[in-house]
């Protein structure tokens, strides 16, 4: 095993070069405002200011999007600054969140230069940064090389100043697939490493495709699914990497499944709902007594998934035939997009407020409002080529980061209007 701390790459001037500055000959200053040199609005900008009447507008202000106001002066109301990680080939779809200080993009990819091969990758950022913003480290986990190469899709739950990074690797050689968990601690070293060869337990064939994993309570739970195949972890989070865990497998005859979403349940029980263009079924897994079984209401079994995610209380299902927004306890379900062919979707609730990413055919989606059935929706644009999408909301800001064939990137957003 072999657990690879770096944390501490800087990554200054990461993405120059593949930043995106389209627009950028279309300031449209206002020199009726500038005053021989005067701030008006105090915002720090005089010449490059294209509205000095107005301080939240400047070069870097967070864009409000559908307000008709180019916040960040690139020339398009709708528009911001997107910025490309360098130096990452083959990238997983993104996925980002928050600790209690930190903003935190987390991928993986085929390379990382210049020395790392099948790697997790979490880029941090300050919660408390003004404006657009570099990550200010990055942090490694892996225990993959080539010749183990590491799964489709990664996740990444986080509480306090802490996350996890969870994937799947794979072992041709042998054809064992392990689950793995690495925990970070407060300064962005791992702190903690966990693997867990499923063939040691219940001897599963077929790589996993995908994994999912939430924190219930004190207990982080993860399931790996694959075609035929699930594999569930339950840890006690305080004790990885060695504490008390229970260890699930099943093998399901004739299923497939490219993504799965890892639901709460009632006490030891959590809801695994997996699938593919061909449908999404779904098991109760019972960490308790070890069990994985058909669940009894199979909520989403009509539903062709291009992604399934869980956003706290809620599961976004990108489908050929749009998005689906489910509350976990079944009592509240939406669609949006309608007949569009949605590659990937993510949605993050903040006060009662939904934001939502959306990818159709390359292009990014932004929604929001209240009520998922009158969103307020706006195309992103001069992005194209996109294969996945994350977005968290908070009080502050909206943090949105997009994967494309080749690398990851992301920007800020100031929150939708309410
Ligand atoms: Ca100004
Ligand atoms: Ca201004
Ligand atoms: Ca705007
Ligand atoms: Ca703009």
């Amino acid at each position: 095993m072999r657990v690879i701390v770096t944390g501490l790459i800087l990554m200054g001037g990461c993405g120059s070069d593949k930043v995106d500055d389209k627009g950028k000959g279309n300031r449209q200053i206002d020199t009726a405002q500038l005053t021989d040199g005067v701030d008006v609005d105090g915002d720090g900008f005089v010449e490059d200011d294209c509205n000095d009447e107005d301080e939240t507008v400047f070069p870097g202000a967070l864009e409000v999007l559908g307000d008709g106001l180019d916040h960040d002066c690139d020339g398009d109301p709708n528009r911001t600054a997107l910025v490309w990680a360098t130096g990452m080939t083959g990238v997983r779809v993104p996925t980002v969140g928050a600790t209690t200080e930190h903003y935190v993009l987390t991928t993986a990819a085929d390379t990382y230069t210049p020395d790392y091969t099948d790697v997790g990758i979490s880029l941090i950022f300050d919660l408390t940064a003004k404006g657009q913003q570099q990550p200010r480290e990055d942090v490694l986990w892996t225990g993959a090389s080539s010749d183990e190469p590491l799964g489709p899709q990664v996740d990444m739950p986080s509480f306090g100043e802490n996350f996890f990074g969870i994937g799947n690797y794979q072992r041709p050689s042998d054809t064992a697939y392990y689950t793995t968990i690495v925990k970070t601690n407060w300064d962005w070293t791992v702190e903690a490493f966990k693997r867990t060869p499923s063939s040691e337990y219940h001897g599963l064939s077929g790589p996993f495709s995908d994994v999912s994993a939430r924190l219930a309570g004190t207990e982080l739970r993860v399931a790996s699914c694959g075609p035929g195949a699930i594999h569930a972890v339950a840890l006690t989070a305080n004790d990885l990497p060695f504490g008390a865990y229970a260890n699930v497998s099943a093998e399901i005859p004739g299923e497939g499944a490219t993504h799965c979403g890892l639901q709460h349940g009632d006490g030891n029980n959590s809801v695994l709902h997996m699938g593919d263009g061909g449908g999404i079924s779904s098991w109760d897994i019972r960490f308790g007594s070890e069990t994985i079984s058909a669940a009894a209401e199979q909520p989403f079994a009509n539903l062709s998934a291009n992604n399934i995610r869980i956003d706290r209380q809620w599961i976004v299902i990108a489908t050929t035939d749009g998005v689906t927004l489910s509350d976990e306890s079944g009592d509240s379900e939406y669609r949006f997009f309608v007949g569009q062919n949605v590659l990937d979707a993510d949605v993050s609730w903040f006060e009662g407020h939904a934001v939502a990413a959306v990818v159709i055919s390359g292009d990014l989606h932004l929604a929001w409002g209240p009520d998922p059935d009158d969103f307020s929706e706006v195309r992103i644009p001069d992005i194209a080529g996109i294969t996945g999408v994350s977005i968290y909301r908070d009080a502050d800001r909206v943090f949105v980061a997009v994967s494309d064939e080749d690398t990851v990137g992301w920007f800020f957003l100031a929150p939708p209007p309410v």
